[in-house]
């Protein structure tokens, strides 16, 4: 039937329209739902009331849940019937600057008609909070009335109507830095605009303001160097300035159909697909926050724990040349940007599936009232045509027997866009199991005007590729920690190592050998951990299995009950020096592995205030105090990284590129637990050629 081949390819969804997910039925929320806007409204009430911070102006940097204690969201998470859920207060962490200070507050938001403050502190530490959007906005519009920059744009021959600024934290880097004492100042750079969307294509380089933030005036200018501006031709990626586009039969549209609706439940911020359930939250620094993920074990006839609550706790991206304009791009995208303040509506039908359903979030904004960021977040289910598990049986007399069951899973999406780089961060659900994480980058790369116009007039260290003329993509790292505090059938966990270790027969049987003349083989030599120090782990060196496993539940057949961590590809580890100063700050992306005793308030793997933040209160630092890990409750912190050494093909706009890493059930189930599923029922696609055979 030829017809059918020009008809869409395979899965239509039903429910096209209206997938946001409807605000809670509760009464109560859950206690680990993100801030309401009502809730945030209250908070704000409550600190502009409060007699702790006098001093105007206030601007908010930082409101978030502050979670109940996890005793507590365990209890009303895993009540059983008898004993009902019990209501928990709402508290909000709140991080505010006026006065020239950072004001930490905990705000009880239980009764958003009466707030109250409950506690209030000044850090005294290093670093500062997330920049918010409207000082990046305000500093922006510095520039152009700052007369040395309005002659450094003249003397280039430019106009500065088309010539935009942006804010670039400026990293630490000690006592080299001293003129700014210790204020919250950041650096900007420029770039021209014109008529491309793409104006990191045509940065203004050589020219670096600096912003003292909180006086909101230049204090620092610098105009080294004029290379000429990339030409404009070639960097735009709109559809509408391409053109031809391809009009070929590329490839016949495909749109995913569920013609029996979708296979999963929201509730308020409760999934429930499969055998899973998980709560989905948002947090204006971290993004998605994955929550209390369970798993039935359909054999044990139980929900067992997996996962108390994830996020990705920093995006380190630190760029590799060492000249004026460039030393300092050693970004820390969430804790200096904020990942959820990043997030932009997700496309329908692009950036997820036609049978994806859509959650908003909420922030503040440097006024401290809440904005909608609608459709952040996207949950669907996927099926590409892979394979959960399969067997042909061939020799059996007269017959040849095939099972086969889809691999059907469950994405959990969002996308931050930090400035040039988009992000996608996919939670992924398995009826197996396993959770995945993967990050895919794309957007646009950071580059380098430079005087090149061909790769054979370089002659010393670009820094980078010259990806088109007189534009270098800088060479840089991409590193995404995230914070998983897995509470593997419970909450006492132990960190397992099983290094798989090469052995020699001896072909004596006296001394352990096996009389045969086999030479060689290998074996598993298994450790626990027990302290932080043995819970640091670079992946790169020994071949090793990590483990986390619950000592105190074993299969029937006594082994412990476990998930293990499987990377798949992006295991990059920093290469930069150990005194140099970004590495100080985020030493903790040496290793990929670290494992902590859980603590509430060791959250960001670079600190609290990650902003010229040194390196004195990060994961690493924790990390010292070399506490017991064994069969406690316990964190997995694992780094995925990424040296990108640009191309050509990613400019304009780069190309997909992703990383992942799962974690996967071990000796966890008794058996497959994909045993009972049942097949396929859904038959031959109408374009599908095997049908009429
Ligand atoms: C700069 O651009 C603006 C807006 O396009 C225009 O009005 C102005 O005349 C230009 N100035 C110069 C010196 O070309
Ligand atoms: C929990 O973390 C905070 C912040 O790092 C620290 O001050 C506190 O001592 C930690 N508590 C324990 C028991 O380690
Ligand atoms: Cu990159």
């Amino acid at each position: 039937m030829p017809l059918l081949a020009l008809l869409p390819l395979v899965l239509v969804t039903l429910s096209a329209t209206s997938d946001e997910v409807a605000a809670s039925p509760h009464a109560h929320p859950h206690p680990l739902d993100p801030l309401s806007a009502a809730e945030l409204t209250a908070v704000r009430a409550a600190v502009l009331a409060s007699p702790f911070v006098p001093s105007r102006p206030l601007t908010f940097h930082y409101v978030g849940l502050d979670e109940p204690d996890k005793p507590d969201v365990l209890s009303y998470a895993y009540a059983t019937a008898s004993s009902h859920s019990p209501i928990l207060p709402r508290f909000a962490l709140v991080i505010a600057r006026a006065g020239g200070q950072s004001h930490e507050l905990r705000v009880d938001v239980t009764h958003v008609s009466t707030p109250s403050v409950l506690s209030h502190s000044i850090h005294g530490g290093a670093g500062f909070p997330m920049f918010t959007v409207e000082e990046q906005i305000a500093a922006g519009a510095l520039a152009p009335m700052y007369p040395p920059f309005v002659e450094s744009v003249r003397r280039r021959g430019l106009n500065i109507s088309e010539v935009g600024c942006g804010v670039f934290s400026k990293g630490w880097f000690g006592s080299s830095e001293k003129r700014w004492g210790g204020a919250r100042v950041a650096k900007m750079q420029c770039f021209v605009a014109g008529e491309t969307a793409n104006f990191y294509a045509r940065p203004l380089e050589g020219v670096t303001l600096v912003v003292d933030l909180e006086r909101m005036t230049i204090v620092g200018y610098t105009d080294r160097i004029a290379p000429p501006v990339p030409k404009e031709e070639g960097t735009d990626y709109r559809a509408e300035k391409i053109a031809p586009l391809f009009t070929g039969p590329a490839a016949a549209p495909g749109v995913v159909v569920q013609p029996e609706g979708r296979g999963f439940h929201m509730d308020g911020h409760v999934v429930r697909w499969a055998n899973w359930e998980f709560h989905v939250g948002f947090d204006m620094r971290a993004g998605t926050v994955i929550s209390l993920a369970s798993v039935h074990d359909a054999d044990a006839g139980q929900r067992r724990r997996v996962l108390y609550r994830g996020f990705v706790s920093e995006v380190f991206v630190p760029y590799m040349d060492p000249e004026e304009e460039w030393y300092f791009h050693t970004f820390m995208d969430a804790g200096e940007f904020g990942l959820g303040t990043s997030a932009f509506p997700l496309q329908p039908g692009s950036d997820c599936p036609a049978n994806a359903a859509y959650m908003d979030g909420y922030y503040v904004n440097q006024d401290g009232k809440p904005v909608k960021a609608l459709n952040v977040i996207c949950v669907f289910e996927r099926y590409a045509g892979d394979v959960a598990w399969r067997h042909t049986q061939a020799g059996l007399p007269g017959e040849l027997i095939t099972e086969v069951r889809q691999d059907v899973t469950l994405v959990v999406r969002m996308v931050a866009t930090v400035g040039n780089y988009d992000y996608t961060f996919d939670w992924e659900f398995k009826t197996v199991g396993t959770i995945k994480l993967v990050v895919s980058l794309s957007g646009i790369l950071e580059m380098k005007a430079t005087s090149y116009m061909h790769a054979d007039q370089i002659t010393e260290d670009a820094h980078g590729t010259l990806v088109a003329e007189n534009t270098v993509g800088v060479y840089h790292d991409h590193f995404v920690t995230y914070h998983l505090d897995l509470d593997v059938d419970g909450t006492k966990n132990s960190f397992v190592k099983n290094t798989v270790t090469p052995m020699r027969n001896t072909g004596d049987p006296s001394t352990g050998g096996a009389d045969t003349p086999r030479r060689s083989y290998w074996t598993v030599r298994r450790e626990v951990a027990e302290t932080e120090a043995d819970g640091q782990v670079g992946i790169n060196g020994a071949p090793v299995d990590l483990l986390f496993v619950n000592p105190s539940k074993r299969t029937k057949i006594g082994n412990e009950a476990g998930y293990r961590l499987v990377p798949s590809g992006a295991t990059a580890a920093s290469l930069l020096a150990d005194d140099d100063y970004p590495q100080r700050r985020a030493s903790y992306t040496k290793k990929q592995v670290w494992v902590t005793p859980y603590n509430k308030s060791e959250k960001w793997a670079p600190g609290l205030y990650a902003d010229q933040s040194t390196g004195d209160d990060n994961l690493a630092a924790w990390s010292k105090k070399n506490r017991g890990i064994k069969d406690k409750d316990i964190v997995l912190w694992y780094t995925l990284g990424l040296h990108h050494v640009p191309c050509q093909e990613d400019f304009p706009v780069m190309p997909t590129l992703s990383g992942a890493f799962e974690m996967r059930p071990f000796n966890f189930f008794e058996r497959n637990p994909l045993i009972r599923t049942r097949p396929s029922r859904q038959g031959h696609s109408p374009n599908c050629s095997c049908g009429a055979r």
